[in-house]
Parts: C-alpha cells; sequence; structure tokens
C-alpha cells in the first residue's frame, strides 16, 4: 500500500492519520472473535472482571489472524514509509479498557520515532470511548508544553481539552507517532483496543539507546505476568522480514524477556 504525500505530509506534521475501512467486514468478524480468544487466555478464569484495565499479547497461536497483521503489507509498509525506514515490529496486543484513558503520549524520549496502529473492534464516539489525539503534539516545542494536569494548567475537564476525536466504525484504523498526546473518555468498562507497534530501526547510538531502554520496560511488563514478550509462535513466522526483525532484536539484546 503507497501513501499520497499528502498523507506523509499530514502524518509528518499532525502526526496521525486515518484510514477508513482498512480492514473489511469479514475481517473484522475473525478480528473480533480472535481478540476475545487471545486476551481471555491470558486471564486466569477466562474472564475479564471489568475492574481494572487488562492487556494481553495477541502474537500467540489464539489469536493468527491478529497476529499476521504486523506482517501485513498494509501495516508493515506503511510504517516503513511514514518512518521513511526500516522498522522493527515490537508488540500485537490487545487491551480491555476500564473507564477513561487519560491524557499522555507513550513514550518519555524524543530520541527514536514509532508508531502505534490502533484497531478498535466496535463503533466508538466521542461520548463512549473514542480515542482522541492532540494534532501536532509529537513535536517540540509543542510536546513538552503540554500539561498532564488540565485542570489547574488550562482550567479545562480533561474530555474538554481540544483534540481531534476519532469516531470509529470497525474496520476504521488510526496510526499516531507514539509521542502525539492522546486519551479516550466515556468507554465502558470493556472498551476493547487492539494495536499493532512499530519503532524505527535505530541507526544512531541515541536512538538505539532509548530504544533498548523502552524494551526493558516492555519487557519487565512481560515478566510479571511470567510469560516472555517474544513466544514460539511469533519467531516461528517463516517470512524474511519478520525474521529480519528477531535477529535486529537480539542484536540490540532487546528480544529475550529476563
Ligand atoms: O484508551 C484508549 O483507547 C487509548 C489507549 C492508549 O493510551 C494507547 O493505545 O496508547
Amino acid at each position: 500500500m503507497k501513501l499520497s504525500q499528502q498523507q506523509l505530509n499530514l502524518f509528518s506534521d499532525f502526526g496521525f492519520l486515518v484510514f477508513r475501512q482498512l480492514l473489511s467486514p469479514e475481517e473484522m468478524e475473525v478480528y473480533s472473535r480472535e481478540f476475545n480468544a487471545g486476551l481471555d487466555s491470558w486471564i486466569d478464569g477466562g474472564k475479564h472482571d471489568g475492574k481494572s484495565r487488562h492487556y494481553a499479547s495477541l502474537m500467540e497461536e489464539h489469536s493468527p489472524f491478529i497476529s499476521s497483521l504486523a506482517d501485513d503489507h498494509r501495516f508493515a509498509d506503511v510504517a516503513e514509509q511514514l518512518l521513511g525506514k526500516d522498522v522493527l515490529a515490537i508488540a500485537v496486543d490487545g487491551n480491555y479498557h476500564v473507564s477513561d484513558t487519560l491524557w499522555h503520549p507513550d513514550t518519555g524520549s524524543l530520541d527514536y520515532t514509532a508508531v502505534k496502529f490502533c484497531i478498535y473492534p466496535d463503533p466508538l464516539n466521542g461520548s463512549n470511548g473514542a480515542l482522541r489525539v492532540i494534532p501536532g503534539s509529537h513535536r517540540d516545542p509543542f510536546h513538552s508544553q503540554i500539561s498532564r494536569d488540565s485542570e489547574t494548567s488550562y482550567n479545562l475537564a480533561q474530555a474538554e481539552v481540544p483534540s481531534y476525536i476519532f469516531e470509529s466504525r470497525p474496520g476504521d484504523v488510526l496510526v499516531f507517532n507514539v509521542a502525539l498526546w492522546h486519551a479516550a473518555f466515556g468507554g465502558n468498562n470493556s472498551r476493547r483496543q487492539g494495536v499493532v507497534v512499530y519503532y524505527e530501526d535505530p541507526d544512531t547510538p541515541e536512538a538505539a539507546a532509548a530504544i533498548q531502554e523502552q524494551m526493558r520496560g516492555n519487557h519487565r511488563a512481560f515478566a510479571q505476568k511470567g510469560r516472555p514478550m517474544y513466544g514460539p509462535y511469533w519467531r516461528s513466522v517463516d517470512d524474511v522480514r519478520h525474521q529480519r526483525w528477531l535477529r535486529r532484536l537480539a542484536e540490540l539484546d532487546s528480544l529475550e524477556t529476563h
């Protein structure tokens, strides 16, 4: 899938892009089924209690279609074009979100770039938990100026902070630069969100160090769940690009969960 210059400009300046109906209704049916099977397989007792956020990897045998999206040209090729270079597929996972997600970016470092594709298997709007993003907040100085405390800084409730609201139907996908500030308000207690995440393949010491630091955090989260981040299913994918991702992560000492 080849992006137009306009799409690249939009992503560069505003930090996100929307693809309407990137996944077909038939694909979303499979997505929805595998999503629940994959997430529930990580829950003792097999059922989300709706009390706290649950996230789990979807890079396993319970969710082969979802896992394969990381290799799919609609995602991997697009990530390469958005970052303008080779990328590394880092994560395919899913969340049952509970209530609001407050404003935050996904990275503490602007030394590396990365993108996150968000897939919501249920229709969402501004009042029931649609993702919101602050356009242009992926770049400094704006990125660092934004305050998490909207009440004190802007005299605004979190949900009143100026933003783009991603109203979506199943099959719509939003991709954002992980430095972009984002949030969601008004969702129910099992709001489903799937993601596919790619980091740039680093070619400076600063980017490599920032990625290694981020990956240590990622692995810690899996270690707490008692599982490796990258299991046998993900490692066995027979695809040249996929195997390069694994080799490169190993070189960066970021493949194994210790
Ligand atoms: O609640 C949401 O939909 C946003 C989740 C989020 O913060 C993220 O994907 O990084």
